[in-house]
This record gives structure tokens, C-alpha cells and sequence, in this order.
């Protein structure tokens, strides 16, 4: 009964959802080297009816903007990876399962690697691979960005490089955030971030002397530190009650949940804004007395009840990112991994957790900031680079911003590390 229900739902969906403005970018013939924005959708009254498909959804995307069908079959890989980890992860639990643990490996930042990391950056290498879309992807799980048609040589930093002329995007991933968590069942997921493909990357190995060849796989490469503002998609799966795909495509935030029934995601929240003001911080309060001056006078404020809004705040810290930022959208807050004096950047990731998150939460109306500068805007210099991150309501983050702004010295990342 159920599924024959979500069926007839299905059936019942509109035949628009979004509509993207006539582009003047993105035909792959004309495409600059560095990418474009997707022009802002406009979005029609339909576009608010839930029950929409993910796969319908990307359709209508396509179907209204052909120079964006293959980041459809982008999404598609997603759609299927997220199910897969998604049963992967409620599977480890089971005492059957032998996927909880650790791998007994490090990966690329020193940090010792589950076993579910390893098998779910496999799958969604896997399943982004087979897209045929793909120049470069890069992974927290990787030590340096690999293309997905050609073999990594196993060594870092020495990767064969080889470009198909149809690959188009580059995708950046934290394939399980918050793994540390996983053992005891607290929600992780997965962080995506997709960007335009360079198409001056192409290498003739055949033709070119060792050294020219090494440089241009250098600057081949360099197609994955981009800053945020380039990123044309992103996206999260969230791994929890319920398994969650929530995406931005540049405009606006679309939130869909696994019906387990029909194995689909369903567009549950369309056009999801996070809302201006909150009251509540997430934070790991333990590291308060070694952040940065600013960030440390504002909690405590917040704690107090003296901050701007005279509110008390409460805390929610899972210590899982997806987890902490999917609940401060839906209630308002500010979640953040400020710098501190051990690690003047922070602990998360630019590429892969920073700027696609940065990039939702701005699409729903909030802010991103490192308190000095707006997330979006950091240009990465080596793929696993760390970024200072506050991000959420945007009333609350603005208190951030100015409070670093006014602090009794003007505040200096470079002094406050030295
Ligand atoms: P994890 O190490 O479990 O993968 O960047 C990774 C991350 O989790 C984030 O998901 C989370 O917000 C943060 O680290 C938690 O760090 P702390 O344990 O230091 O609070």
C-alpha cells in the first residue's frame, strides 16, 4: 500500500520544477577556460509541489537547460553512491558486518582511515567514474586529485594523467564526514562539490618531452583548486533517520529524502532558507579557550544572553559536519570550526567541506566566513587545505564578522598563529 502511495505521488508531479534564465555560458565548444556561473534559476509556482524525483528533477534541469545534461548524469552517480553508502553504513551495525574499524592505514592528512572510508571512496569513485563526465576528481581519502580514466601510478604526486574530450567537470568529495562518529551509529554523510572542467587541460603524452608533460599534468591538476565562488554544484547525503540528498545548483537549496519504498529520492523540501537569526551555537566548546580572541568573546556572550539578539543560546555539537549543518539549516544556528591556536586554520577541509557547504548554506540564505573573509572567495593552494568555518544563520554570523573586525587589536590570523 505504501509503495503503491508513493507511486501515485510520483505520478502526480508537475511537469516543471525549475527553469534556468537563457545562459550565455556553459556550450562546451565556447566555454572559457575558467568557468562560469549556471545562470540563477527562475523558478515557476510548480516548483514549490514536493514529490518530485531526484532524477526527474535533474531532467527537468536538462530538458530546460541542454548545456546541463551532463551534470544530470553527474547527479545520477551521486544519487545511486548516496543509496549505496547509505546501505553500507546502516549494514556495518549489523554483528555480521566486518566494515566498522579501522583499516590500519593513514590517508592523506595523517589521520588514521576507517575501513568505511576506504570502501565508501571506492564506491563513489567508482560510481562517478563510470559517468564518463569526469576529468579529475579529488578525495579526502586520496593523497592527491586522480583522473578517473587513467591509473595512478601509487605514488603520490605521480599520476598519470589522461583526458577524455567529453570530460567536463571536476569533483571534489569527502566521501564519509564524520567517520570517527561511525562506529557508534552518530550521523556522517557525504560532502560534494562539482567544478567545471578546464578544457585547455589535454595532454599528448606522445608528443611532449617528460618535463612539458609534468607541468602540464601540474596545471592539469590545479583544475581542483578552484575557489567556491567557481563551483557550479554542490551537494550532501546525509546518513541518519533518514537518508537525506540536499543540493544547490546555484540557486536556491532543494532538500529530497529516500523513500526506501520505491528507492527514490523525493523532493521534500524545495527552496529550503535557513532562518536570520537562531539561537543556538555548535561547536567543539572544548578548543574555546585556544580559538581565536573574537570567536571566544563572542560564544561567550551567546552563553550569556549578551550577545546582539540579548538571547540565551543553546548548544548542539554532534561532531559529525553534515549532521551539525543539515540541523542548522532546518532551526537557524551557527555551526563552525573556528581557528585556534594549535591550528590557526581550523580542521576542516577547503575543497571538500568548506566551500560546497559554504556554497548551500549561502544558497539558503546564510553566511560562510573564516571571520576574516568569506569562505567562497579562498582560492586553494594545495587540495587538502584547511579553512577557519562559521557558518549559519545570517544575523548571528554578521556578529562574528563584526566582532573580528572591532577586536581591540585588528585581528591577524598571521599573529594570532605566530
Ligand atoms: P571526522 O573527523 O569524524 O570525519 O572534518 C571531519 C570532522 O569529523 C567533521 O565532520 C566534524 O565536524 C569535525 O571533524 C569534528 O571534529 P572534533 O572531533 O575535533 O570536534
Amino acid at each position: 500500500m505504501m509503495r503503491l502511495l508513493s507511486l501515485l505521488l510520483l505520478v502526480a508531479i508537475p511537469t516543471r520544477c525549475v527553469a534556468f534564465l537563457p545562459s550565455t555560458s556553459t556550450t562546451r565548444s565556447s566555454r572559457p577556460s575558467r568557468p562560469l556561473s549556471v545562470k540563477p534559476p527562475v523558478l515557476d509556482d510548480v516548483c514549490e509541489t514536493m514529490g518530485v524525483t531526484l532524477t526527474r528533477f535533474m531532467n527537468e534541469v536538462a530538458m530546460l537547460n541542454p548545456e546541463l545534461k551532463e551534470l544530470t548524469t553527474i547527479f545520477g552517480a551521486i544519487d545511486t553512491a548516496c543509496k549505496a553508502i547509505s546501505n553500507e553504513v546502516k549494514r556495518s551495525q549489523l554483528p555480521s558486518s566486518e566494515t566498522l574499524g579501522y583499516q590500519g592505514a593513514v590517508n592523506a592528512q595523517g589521520e588514521d582511515q576507517k575501513k568505511l572510508d576506504v570502501i565508501t571512496n571506492d564506491l563513489l569513485k567508482r560510481a562517478l567514474r563510470f559517468t564518463g563526465r569526469l576529468g579529475v576528481l579529488a578525495s579526502e581519502e586520496e593523497d592527491t586529485p586522480v583522473d578517473v580514466i587513467g591509473r595512478s601510478t601509487g605514488k603520490s604526486g605521480s599520476l598519470e594523467i589522461v583526458l577524455d574530450e567529453t570530460t567536463d567537470y571536476v569533483v571534489c568529495f569527502d566521501p564519509l564526514d564524520g567517520s570517527s562518529n561511525v562506529d557508534a551509529g552518530i550521523p556522517t554523510g557525504t560532502i560534494i562539490g562539482i567544478f567545471e572542467h578546464d578544457e585547455t587541460c589535454e595532454i599528448d603524452f606522445d608528443n611532449i618531452g617528460e618535463d612539458e608533460a609534468a607541468e602540464q599534468e601540474a596545471r592539469c591538476l590545479a583544475n581542483t583548486l578552484q575557489p567556491g565562488t567557481n563551483l557550479v554544484a554542490a551537494a550532501y547525503c546525509l546518513y541518519s533517520s533518514s537518508t537525506f540528498l540536499t543540493l544547490t545548483l546555484g540557486n536556491g537549496v532543494y532538500m529530497f529524502t529516500l523513500d526506501e519504498t520505491i528507492g527514490e529520492f523525493i523532493l521534500a523540501k524545495p527552496n529550503v532558507r535557513i532562518p536570520e537569526s537562531s539561537s543556538i551555537y555548535s561547536f567543539n566548546e572544548a578548543n574555546l579557550d585556544y580559538w581565536d580572541e573574537p570567536m571566544r568573546e563572542v560564544v561567550e556572550r551567546w552563553r550569556e544572553g549578551t550577545g546582539r539578539s540579548g538571547v540565551r543560546f543553546s548548544s548542539r555539537y554532534i561532531g559529525s559536519m553534515v549532521g551539525d549543518v543539515h540541523r542548522t539549516l532546518m532551526y537557524g544556528g551557527v555551526f563552525g570550526y573556528p581557528g585556534d591556536t594549535k591550528n590557526p586554520n581550523g580542521k576542516l577541509r577547503l575543497l571538500y567541506e568548506g566551500a560546497p557547504m559554504a556554497f548551500i548554506m549561502e544558497q539558503a540564505g546564510g553566511l560562510a566566513t573564516t571571520g576574516t573573509q568569506r569562505v567562497m572567495e579562498i582560492t586553494p593552494e594545495v587540495v587538502h587545505q584547511r579553512v577557519p568555518v562559521i557558518m549559519g544563520s545570517k544575523n548571528d554570523v554578521i556578529e562574528v564578522i563584526e566582532c573580528y573586525k572591532t577586536a581591540a587589536a585588528p585581528f591577524s590570523r598571521a599573529a594570532a598563529a605566530a
